[in-house]
């Protein structure tokens, strides 16, 4: 008998935390956690189980398929924009081909069940490319289907992962065999920045709110690596979690689309810094700049249109900038640093 489980990807990372525990509150199924690194002792008791491996192991995945009767998966990981930059290749591999394994995997468990499995994809505004700073200010809010252009390896990776969920999920019949399109069940949401208190962010290129935050609350001085006019989205990670659930859990028929953006705040970086240095009188943030960093954010969209997700399901964020400062952000962090 295969157990029946939900499938976490990445989940060591940012997002797989917050998501674990929320999956653990809200359902009443088992957690399969996969991640490259161990998972943390302390995310232990959410789960029925943890695997250290690679979603580029076919084996493993193949193991995992004839052991568990995935009935949703959420995959979330992924090399981020600035590390993907670095390694064009790796990010291709990890996020493009890493992808289609588990949207096979998907496939074969929806087959052998022979009902529905539910896929979550967390895509970003990285698959957005605006050609200049000038037009991105002027436009303001975009829709889903504006300037879908990105600039980085990432954002490329996203758009056609996305792609290749609503084609699985609404065109792919596979002549030979009982797989019928509705049988793949894929939701994304194309994420802004998002902001943690309880863990450090690495090899985003919105990073530059999250590294001002954790250190100042450290007591560090930061030099922040785009300029003080920086706009784009952000929203707290709990809000994000919610958002994940929230859409995971809206029945299909009322989704009018597969892949949603969602966006909570956009203060620019300078009203970041400001808002800060209210509660750090004695931080010092300054900027310097990195050009390539500079204008992979000059690309994306200063704000999203997010009426769909908001007519469809329901979304909302908790958090707007004052609350998340206030009540979670400087808290939350002044906690996790305390010893
Ligand atoms: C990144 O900066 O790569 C991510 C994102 C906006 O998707 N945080």
């Amino acid at each position: 008998m295969r157990k029946p489980a939900i499938l976490i990807t990445g989940a060591n990372g940012e997002m797989g935390h917050g998501l674990i525990k929320g999956l653990a509150r809200n359902k009443n199924i088992d957690v399969l956690a996969l991640d490259l690194e161990p998972l943390s002792k302390s995310m232990k008791a959410y789960v029925l189980d943890t695997i250290n491996g690679d979603i580029l192991d076919k084996k493993l995945l193949e193991i995992l398929n004839t052991e568990y009767e995935f009935r949703e998966i959420y995959h979330l990981a992924a090399l981020l924009s600035t590390r993907a930059e670095f390694s064009p290749l790796t990010a291709h591999d990890v996020n493009v081909n890493g992808t289609i394994n588990l949207l096979n995997l998907a496939i074969k468990q929806a087959q052998s069940q022979g009902r529905k499995v539910k896929f979550f994809f967390p895509s970003s505004i990285a698959v957005y490319g605006i050609n200049s700073f000038k037009e991105k200010m002027k436009i303001g809010s975009i829709s889903e289907t504006e300037y879908l252009s990105p600039i980085t390896m990432y954002g490329c990776n996203k758009l056609y992962c996305e792609q290749l969920g609503t084609y699985f999920s609404n065109n792919y019949q596979q002549l030979s065999a009982n797989f019928k399109p509705g049988l793949l069940d894929f939701r994304s949401i194309r994420f802004p920045g998002l902001i943690s208190a309880i863990t450090t962010p690495a090899g985003g290129t919105s990073d530059f709110i999250p590294e001002m935050l954790h250190n100042a609350v450290r007591g560090n001085s930061y030099n922040s690596f785009v300029n003080k006019c920086t706009k784009i989205p952000f929203m707290t990670m709990p809000d994000g979690i919610e958002a994940i659930l929230k859409l995971m859990d809206t029945p299909r028929e009322h989704l009018t689309q597969s892949v949603y953006h969602i966006s909570a705040f956009a203060p620019t970086t300078g009203e970041f810094k400001s808002k800060i240095e209210s509660y750090f009188p004695n931080i010092k943030i300054g900027y310097k700049i990195n050009e390539k960093r500079q204008s992979i954010v000059n690309s994306w969209p200063s704000d999203v249109d997010d009426s769909k997700a908001k007519n469809d399901w329901n979304w909302k964020p908790n958090y707007k900038f004052q609350n998340a400062m206030e009540d979670y952000l400087i808290p939350g962090l002044k906690e996790f640093y305390k010893n």
